[in-house]
């Protein structure tokens, strides 16, 4: 379904738990700016570690963008944004500076190396589907055909991590 102007929609996740979380967050958003156009971005939330519990928390953020890449390209234009701000891989699931995950293509499956889209943990992290719902509640996931909506709701029936709205100055940023 992309358009005819060439551009595909992507939903990507951020997140951050290292140093200034919003500082990083703004500059990553800033980075990715310069191969995608910023067309949505999400409330900041303070979420609860998951995966990996000894480590501060996080705040996390949804976007939406528009890019004439595609999707290995756009992925490993993440990636450089994620190296460029010093991130380093030790601990699965541990501290990061700036995390950048490709949630959604278009409404696309795609099962490639590296590249899984939809994002294979996205029907269960609340800390993606809360910033996601916000900005985008009627977008379908084609692997369930489920809204964000959908998604979020059947995941706050159950109790699990805290994921909170967090109000901050100079959110969402200018670009
Ligand atoms: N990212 C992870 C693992 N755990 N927990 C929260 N709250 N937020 C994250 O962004 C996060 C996480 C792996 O990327
Ligand atoms: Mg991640
Ligand atoms: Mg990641």
């Amino acid at each position: 379904m992309t358009e005819a102007s060439g551009t595909a929609q992507a939903w990507v996740g951020l997140g951050s738990n290292v140093g200034d979380k919003k500082a990083n967050l703004t500059e990553a958003l800033r980075r990715v700016q310069s191969f995608a156009e910023v067309i949505a971005i999400s409330s900041l939330y303070k979420t609860d570690p998951v995966g990996y519990l000894d480590q501060d928390w996080f705040l996390n953020a949804a976007a939406g963008v528009r890019t004439v890449l595609e999707p290995q390209a756009f992925l490993q234009a993440l990636l450089e944004v994620e190296q460029s701000m010093g991130r380093v891989r030790n601990i699965r699931n541990g501290p990061r500076t700036i995390d950048l995950d490709l949630l959604l293509w278009e409404g696309r499956v795609l099962d490639e190396p590296g590249l899984t889209v939809p994002h294979p943990r996205l029907p269960e992290r609340r800390f993606v589907l809360g910033p996601l719902r916000e900005i985008a509640p009627e977008l379908r996931d084609p692997g369930s055909g489920e809204t964000m909506d959908a998604l979020a709701t059947a995941l706050a029936l159950v109790p699990g991590p805290a994921v909170e709205r967090w109000t901050a100055e100079n959110w969402p940023p200018a670009l």
